[in-house]
């Protein structure tokens, strides 16, 4: 018997419209059933426990990034666009790739970035809160990493627009080919070919983290023709998630006043607010790895060539981990473990990045405004991989 006859089989969907909406009611069947789950559906092994996400996650020798980390296996499909060289990449080549990557984004290199980060989310708060009513998302979440991250990366202003389908476009390629992923597909031509000339040295302003990319190969960390890969590397991943995680931290908040009244009492916990935020709705709800050899999980035996599907978001809400309370969203507790960024040697490189965001923009609302209310109905935006919000109307209440 293969193991996908021998373990529990769930029959959702969880790239279907509803789960994607609402997965909590899925993650909690899914970590009750068994470690590992057969989703016949898809012919995939699932996990969503804490400890088996993060043991996966870890151990990148059993189980491959090179061969993809959504459901299509490169091994016997050709992926959607030349793979990444850091995301589906193993050791060695992986290594080599993440050292350079990680000298970009050194702690040197992310402390020039928070006066700029700082400034901008000043008079974004100050603007805002003067308004007293306004869209989380639309207004807040959505345009303070496309100003902030793209001046640090070295873009243009012109045609960062181009900049969030983008990233649309690769976490729906992670999912199954559904309406989500034709939708994007069809109007991704010309923003592939912005993502795409954006790479390249001469579009890029000389004092960015693109142009630190190229600097890399220069100095030979990498080489010429793997720097336009790498830049495409920061394009795809910086912005979609940090919009997403903004505007999650945003809705819990929101959802919770006397959590913001706790964080207005003392912005120096918008850090600890992030993290927890990431860790109640991670904006990454899946990666996937291919097993390269026959492996053993919680006793369950997994064959070679196997799909499996982590569940972040899942993990992140198992209570044999994070207690009984692992559904509450609370502002002081210790998030940290959380798999939100992921773990081991693929854990996010932009995480730095992301925190200083999170910090100054989340500080700088805190600190004017005493109280942050839903003004209005949420709604969600879906995607294949990530978990979050089209419109968050709010109302805030100047200090
Ligand atoms: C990797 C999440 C922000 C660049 C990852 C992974 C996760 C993640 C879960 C692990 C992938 C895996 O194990 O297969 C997030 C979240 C973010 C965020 C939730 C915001 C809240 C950023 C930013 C950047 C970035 C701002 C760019 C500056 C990357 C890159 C990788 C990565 C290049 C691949 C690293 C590797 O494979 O070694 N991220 N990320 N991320 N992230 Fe982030
Ligand atoms: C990449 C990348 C890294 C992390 C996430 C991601 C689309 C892409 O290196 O291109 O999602």
């Amino acid at each position: 018997m293969t193991t996908s006859q021998t373990v529990p089989a769930l029959g959702d969907d969880p790239f279907g419209s509803e789960i994607l909406t609402d997965p909590y009611e899925f993650h909690a069947r899914l970590r009750e059933a068994a470690p590992v789950v057969h989703l016949p559906r898809y012919d995939l092994l699932a996990m969503g426990r804490y400890a088996e996400v993060r043991a996966t996650l870890s151990d990148w020798e059993t189980f491959v990034s090179s061969r993809g980390v959504g459901l299509s296996d490169f091994g016997r499909e050709k992926p959607w666009r030349p793979p990444s060289l850091l995301l589906e990449a193993d050791p060695p080549d992986h290594t080599v790739v993440r050292t350079a990557m990680n000298g970009v984004i050194s702690p040197r290199n992310v402390r020039k970035l928070r006066a700029e980060f700082a400034a901008a989310a000043d008079e974004l708060a100050d603007t805002l809160v003067a308004r007293g009513r306004f869209d989380a998302v639309t207004d807040l979440a959505e345009i303070f990493p496309v100003r902030v991250f793209g001046d640090a990366v070295g873009l243009p202003a012109q045609g960062r627009e181009n900049l969030l389908p983008y990233g649309a476009l690769a976490f729906n390629a992670f999912g199954p080919r559904n309406q989500l992923l034709t939708d994007a597909l069809a109007k991704a031509a010309p923003v592939q070919e912005w993502i795409l000339a954006h790479c390249q040295r001469d579009e890029l302003t000389p004092d960015g983290l693109g142009a630190e990319v190229w600097a890399a190969a220069d100095r030979g960390e990498i080489t010429h023709e793997q720097a336009p890969l790498l830049v495409r590397s920061l394009l795809t991943a910086g912005l979609d998630t940090t919009v997403y995680g903004l505007g999650n931290t945003l809705y819990a908040l929101a959802r919770h006043p006397e959590q913001w009244a706790a964080l207005h009492a003392d912005p120096k916990l918008a850090k600890f607010a992030f993290d927890e935020a990431l860790r109640w709705e991670a904006p990454i709800q899946t990666f996937f790895r291919t097993a390269a050899a026959d492996a053993v999980v919680a006793g369950i035996p997994i064959p070679k060539d196997t799909k499996v599907v982590l569940f972040l978001g899942s993990a992140n809400r198992d209570s044999r981990h994070w207690g009984d309370d692992a559904e509450t969203f609370d502002v002081r507790r210790s998030a940290g473990g959380h798999v939100a960024f992921g773990m081991g040697i693929h854990q996010c490189v932009g995480q730095p990045i992301a925190r200083l965001e999170a910090e100054v923009v989340l500080g700088a609302f805190a600190s004017r405004a005493a109280r942050l209310e839903l003004d209005g109905e949420p709604v969600p935006k879906l995607n294949n991989t990530l978990k979050g919000w089209a419109s968050i109307p709010v109302r805030v209440t100047a200090a």
